[in-house]
């Protein structure tokens, strides 16, 4: 019987599945409902320094493909999931989990943020958010290569815990390149790829009307219509980036086919946002279950057999 044991990151894993930020992740009592399901790990809403109530609703809709959102980082504030992060880590050493940062303000929020993690008692996992596509007047930072460079080296100054960042998907080789050579000049251990898909615009057929109310309808894309890709990213990051990097494979995983393909193109963790917010934490079990019958069926006993091993047409 074949089994799912993940090692990320310096930590030990029953499975590679995780939430991903934004979904079932707002509140401590959502995070326990996570820290007790069949994930393997989770990853907590990303915080800014201050709480925020987000964008005006409706914000959040799921599709027949996939789901929109203009969530506009709603959260509780850095400090409410940070103190519970190290209450987490006191309480379970051995369960590690990912604490998401991100900043409404822009830059200088980003540096502050990690500033306070840093000289906390917390020494987990950090996930850095680069990519929040929902912001009114902010752009995504990791599509500005040279403010993500700075930002880096900023951060790197003084930050010396485990961290990766979230990067949003990427379209052109010439930028799969461009950002792999700007991080593989900073010790990371991790990035994530995907977030959602900016800027889409899903309309109502019925009603003429766009789904969403932020940005006149204009949201982030998730689910299978981002599946793709989400492979393509994962992939190019994945035979770019130094070996020692780490991915966190996001985007399109409805099924144990899709995590299966996740990992044939290097990821290692899986996270999933749409598919758990439209069918709940079960979601973890039923996709375990359809991973471990198809590599049965490819007589791999573990994992790391097949990470990575995606084959190209000679
Ligand atoms: O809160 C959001 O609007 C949001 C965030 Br921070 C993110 O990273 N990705 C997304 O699709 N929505």
């Amino acid at each position: 019987m074949p089994n799912l044991t993940t090692h990320f990151c310096n930590a030990t894993f029953n499975n590679p599945l995780m939430n991903a930020s934004g979904v079932h992740c707002m509140t401590i009592e959502e995070i326990n409902q996570l820290a007790g399901s069949a994930a393997g790990s989770f990853v907590t809403k990303s915080a800014t320094k201050a709480a925020r109530i987000g964008n005006p609703e409706p914000r959040y809709i799921n599709l027949s493909l996939g789901s929109i959102n203009s969530m506009g980082l709603p959260n509780n504030g850095l400090s409410y999931y940070l103190e519970d992060a190290i209450n987490r880590q006191k309480n379970a050493p051995d369960k590690a989990f990912i604490l998401s940062v991100a900043s409404y303000e822009g830059y200088h929020e980003y540096v502050e943020n990690m500033k306070v993690i840093e000289e906390s008692e917390y020494t987990g996992l950090v996930e850095l958010n680069l990519s929040c596509p929902n912001v009114p007047g902010k752009p995504q930072m990791a599509y500005d290569f040279a403010d993500t460079k700075r930002l880096l080296t900023d951060i790197c100054a003084f930050y010396k815990k485990p961290f990766g960042v979230k990067l949003p998907p990427y379209f052109d080789l010439l930028h799969f390149d461009k950002m792999a050579e700007i991080l593989n000049q900073f010790p990371i251990k991790f990035i994530n790829s995907i977030n959602s898909i900016g800027n889409g615009l899903y309309i109502d057929p019925k009603t003429d009307t766009v789904v969403i109310k932020p940005k006149a309808g204009f949201g982030g894309i998730g689910g299978e219509y981002v599946k793709p890709t989400a492979l393509a990213n994962v992939r190019a990051f994945y035979t770019r980036l130094r070996s020692d990097i780490e991915i966190i494979g996001t985007g399109g995983i409805l099924s144990g086919q899709d995590a299966y393909e996740h990992l044939l193109c290097g990821a290692t963790m899986l996270q999933i946002g749409t598919q758990l917010e439209k069918e709940g934490l079960t979601v973890f079990t039923r996709i375990q279950t359809e991973l471990l019958k198809i590599m049965a069926e490819k007589g791999y006993q573990t994992i790391d057999e097949f990470r990575g091993k995606l084959k190209e047409i000679n």
